[in-house]
């Protein structure tokens, strides 16, 4: 289903990539309410297979679950059900990536993050438990044209598991069902359902009718049924097809982030972004999920190629962020990585392996190797135009015919972006007359109005009182501080 079950007018998620529970929690709290974010993409919080590669282990190790146990490098199950009630609490959601097209790659004995054991040889999980007879066949995939060697067969030598079994299906939905609401504490708003091109639509659609709604103790309306976006890479040009996947739930739209990729490298005009969205050839918004970067493109992993924007090109990135959070196309992700020049190495940790959390910076950026793309001015003032704007359409779309546009959004939002000179002309900003903050490079006074999350009105200003005493007969009056 499409609704995000996120509080109010906020409508963008954070993906928080190999964070600490609880580092996300604390996150949640001191952070994200404040800047409007609606929710946070958390890493596998199922145990997965340790894999050692020289001096660390490879951020992709969390994709080859072991079992079905909160367990990972970034905590246990109390204290991923802590991070779930306080997030919540806080109107910040949690969706949850899960991974159950595969277990661990063929690797012989494996050892998991929890102290499971997996014989991946002989496809044997005791700590779920799945046997050989779970899985499909040893075959790996090799034809992108071939829908049942995709479906059928490993992806990368993972061991593939068939959800045509009644018992497979069964053991995963009591593991997302767990996540739902099976423990008071826990209470996720949706998933990220890893690999769904590699799973039967058939399938899938017989899980997901069997997941519980959400958990009314977390303050979700009653009978609300829990987010889906499925990871379905489709550039066109293969057998398994976006469209197979649309009335299930929402589809990441990998040619969202191959293009805007593209564009604003400077390989094409702004002003052809004029029909974004359906017009470059993109599933309906409804269905849409997008992002400019994930945990895969970033680095080149997945699909997108050299095109794909990053961290790394800041200022192009930090527009392309801001075209994505300005236009009203699709349901947004915006990506919070750790620095990396090896594309496998996994996020900072101590020689023993354990994540180290990020510093949080008095300039609200981070350090200890986080870039924490999310805490950027420039990117979380746009999650709030997002939020002020949501529910308006496009309008009054300007160009220069090259490399400079702007647009509003209904009578809410203006926004001008060039890729090429200083903008220097007069335009229909849509706004009622008044004077108005420039939110992408300036602080807004709104960040020193009272929490609105709170009850108080919006632009609310703190109550002051001040401790004057004036008895009379003296130099200093109360009078001096009355206004
Ligand atoms: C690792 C090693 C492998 C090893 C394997 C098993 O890197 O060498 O064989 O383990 O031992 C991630 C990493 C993988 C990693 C895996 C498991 O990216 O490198 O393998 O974790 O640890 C396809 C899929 C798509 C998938 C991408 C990466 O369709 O679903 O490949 N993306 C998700 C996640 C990944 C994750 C997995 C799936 C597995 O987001 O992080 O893998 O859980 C064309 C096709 C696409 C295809 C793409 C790349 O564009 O259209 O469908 O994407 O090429 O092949
Ligand atoms: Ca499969």
């Amino acid at each position: 289903q499409y609704d995000t079950n996120m509080w109010g007018d906020r409508n963008t998620m954070v993906h928080l990539f190999e964070w600490k529970w609880n580092d996300i929690a604390d996150e949640c709290e001191r952070f994200l309410q404040h800047k409007g974010y609606g929710g946070v993409q958390v890493s596998p919080v199922n145990e997965n297979a340790i894999v050692t590669s020289g001096t660390y282990r490879p951020w992709w190790e969390r994709y080859q679950p072991i079992s079905y146990n909160l367990v990972t490098r970034s905590g246990n199950e109390e204290e991923f059900a802590s991070m779930v009630r306080r997030c919540n609490n806080v109107g910040v959601r949690i969706y949850v990536d899960v991974v159950f097209n595969h277990m661990t790659g063929n690797s012989g004995t494996v050892y998991g993050t929890g102290g499971s054991i997996g014989y991946s040889d002989s496809k044997y999980y005791p700590a779920v438990p799945y046997g050989s007879n779970d899985f499909n066949s040893d075959c790996g995939i090799t034809n992108y044209n071939d829908a049942i060697n995709v479906r059928n067969c490993e992806l990368v030598g993972l061991r593939d598991l068939n959800q045509g079994s009644t018992y497979v299906r069964t053991t995963i939905l009591a593991f997302l069902n767990k996540l739902i609401n099976k423990l008071i504490n826990l209470g996720v708003a949706g998933f990220r359902v890893d690999a769904a091109k590699h799973m039967w639509p058939g399938d899938l659609e017989v899980i997901y009718a069997g997941l519980n709604n959400l958990n009314t103790d977390h303050g979700f309306a009653s009978g609300a049924r829990p987010y889906i976006f499925q990871e379905v890479i489709d550039l066109g040009g293969e057998a398994v097809s976006f469209s197979e996947y649309t009335h299930l739930g929402a589809v990441t739209e990998f040619k969202f982030s191959a293009e805007i990729g593209r564009v604003f490298h400077g390989y094409d005009q702004l002003t052809w972004l004029s029909n974004w969205g359906e017009g470059w050839g993109f599933m309906a918004s409804q269905y849409a999920f997008v992002f400019v970067d994930n945990h895969d493109n970033q680095r080149g992993h997945g699909a997108g190629g050299s095109n794909i924007l990053t961290y790394k090109n800041a200022k192009q990135y930090k527009m392309a962020i801001a075209f994505m959070l300005a236009h009203p196309y699709g349901s947004t992700r915006v990506m919070s990585s750790f620095y990396f020049d090896d594309t496998e190495a996994g996020p900072p940790a101590d020689s023993n392996g354990n994540i180290i959390s990020p510093g949080i910076n008095a300039d609200d950026t981070c350090s200890n190797g986080w870039v924490c793309e999310h805490r950027w001015r420039q990117i979380y003032n746009m999650v709030g135009f997002k939020n002020a704007v949501k529910g308006t359409g496009l309008n009054d779309w300007w160009s220069n015919g090259a490399q400079q546009i702007a647009f509003c959004r209904g009578g809410s939002g203006f926004v001008a972006f060039t890729n090429g000179g200083t903008i220097a002309q007069t335009m229909q900003t849509c706004l009622p007359a008044g004077t108005y903050c420039d939110v992408i490079s300036a602080l807004i006074a709104g960040d020193y109005n009272l929490n609105t999350d709170h009850g108080f009105a919006s632009g609310a200003r703190p109550y002051i009182f001040q401790e004057v005493i004036d008895l009379g007969g003296e130099a200093v009056s109360f009078s001096e501080y009355t206004h």
